[in-house]
C-alpha cells in the first residue's frame, strides 16, 4: 500500500519548514511515466549525436538501453557540451502524463492551498555522473529565477524525485528548513541567485536521501543545493513545478498549462508551446 495521503502532520511540517519528504508516495504508474519521459529524452539525444556524425552505428549497436548507458554513449560521442533546453525537450506527451498524475495533484493542491493549479513552465530532468561536470547547483532559492520573486503573494511548489534508489546522498538535494533568513532577506544582501555559504553558517540542513517512489516537496523560498554525485553510473532525477490558479508567473503563462485532468485539447495547446531546437548537439 502506497503512502499517498498527506495528513495533517505532513501539512503542518510543510507549513513550518517549507519542505516535506514523503516516502513511498509515488504510484507505480507515475514512475512508469517518468521512466518513459527519460527514456525518450535519452533516445532523442543519442539519435541527435548519431545524426551529427558523432556516433557510428556499429558502436551504438552494443547498447540496448540508452538511458542506462547514457554516460558511456556521451563519452563515445566525444562528450558534447549540450544544454537541457527545457522548453524544447520537456514539452512532451510523457511529461504531460506525469504532470497530470492524480496522486501528485492532490498533494500539490493541498500544499499550494489551491483548488486548481498550473503546471509551471519549468520542468527539469537531470542526469548526473561523477564524469559529468554539470548539474551541481550551489546554495540558492528557486524564486530568484522568477520575474515575480519580489511579490510576497507569489509562490510555487517544487516536486523533486529520483528515478532510482540513491546509493548515498549524492545526486540528491540538501535543504535548509525555512527560517527568518529564508527568502527575501538574502536577496537584499545579494542580487545573485547563489547564496554565499558564509551567510548560512550555523543553519541546520537536511540531506534528502530518497528511494524510487519517494518525493521531496519544497516551496520557492527554501534554500537548497545539489549534493555532488561521485559515482560513474548515470543518476536521473526530475523536478516538477506547480503554481496556484490565482497567480501564474510569466514563465508559466508562456510555457505551462492550467491542469484540467489531462485533456487532449490542453495537451495539443501545450505541445504548440514547444520551443524550436536551438542548441548544439
Ligand atoms: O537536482 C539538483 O541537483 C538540484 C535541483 C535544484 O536545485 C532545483 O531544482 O532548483
Amino acid at each position: 500500500m502506497k503512502n499517498t495521503i498527506l495528513d495533517d502532520e505532513d501539512f503542518a511540517f510543510f507549513r513550518e519548514n517549507g519542505f516535506l519528504i514523503k516516502r513511498d508516495f509515488l504510484p507505480r504508474s507515475f514512475m512508469e511515466d517518468a521512466n518513459e519521459f527519460v527514456d525518450q529524452f535519452a533516445k532523442t539525444k543519442v539519435e541527435e549525436w548519431f545524426a551529427a556524425g558523432l556516433l557510428k552505428e556499429a558502436a551504438l549497436g552494443k547498447f540496448s538501453n540508452y538511458r542506462e548507458s547514457f554516460i558511456d554513449i556521451w563519452q563515445l560521442a566525444g562528450m558534447p557540451k549540450y544544454s537541457r533546453q527545457i522548453h524544447h525537450y520537456s514539452i512532451h506527451p510523457s511529461m504531460y502524463k506525469l504532470l497530470n498524475d492524480e496522486t501528485l495533484l492532490k498533494a500539490v493542491k493541498k500544499l499550494l492551498a489551491a483548488e486548481r493549479v498550473y503546471a509551471g513552465g519549468t520542468q527539469n530532468y537531470r542526469v548526473k555522473s561523477g564524469l559529468l561536470p554539470w548539474a551541481v547547483l550551489d546554495w540558492h532559492v528557486d524564486r530568484y529565477y522568477w520575474e515575480e520573486h519580489e511579490d510576497p503573494d507569489f509562490e510555487f511548489l517544487i516536486c523533486w524525485f529520483p528515478l532510482q534508489d540513491m546509493i548515498d546522498d549524492g545526486g540528491g538535494v540538501e535543504v535548509i528548513p525555512l527560517s527568518e533568513r529564508s527568502g527575501y532577506d538574502l536577496r537584499h544582501q545579494r542580487k545573485d541567485v547563489n547564496i554565499p555559504s558564509a551567510l548560512l553558517e550555523g543553519m541546520e540542513s537536511i540531506k534528502a536521501r530518497l528511494n524510487t517512489g519517494d518525493m521531496l516537496f519544497f516551496n520557492s523560498r527554501v534554500i537548497h543545493r545539489s549534493i555532488t554525485y561521485k559515482h560513474l553510473q548515470p543518476f536521473w532525477s526530475i523536478d516538477l513545478r506547480y503554481e496556484s490558479e490565482d497567480y501564474p508567473s510569466t514563465d508559466t503563462q508562456k510555457y505551462g498549462f492550467l491542469v484540467d485532468g489531462g485533456s487532449r485539447k490542453t495537451l495539443n495547446t501545450w505541445l504548440k508551446k514547444k520551443e524550436p531546437k536551438n542548441q548544439p548537439v
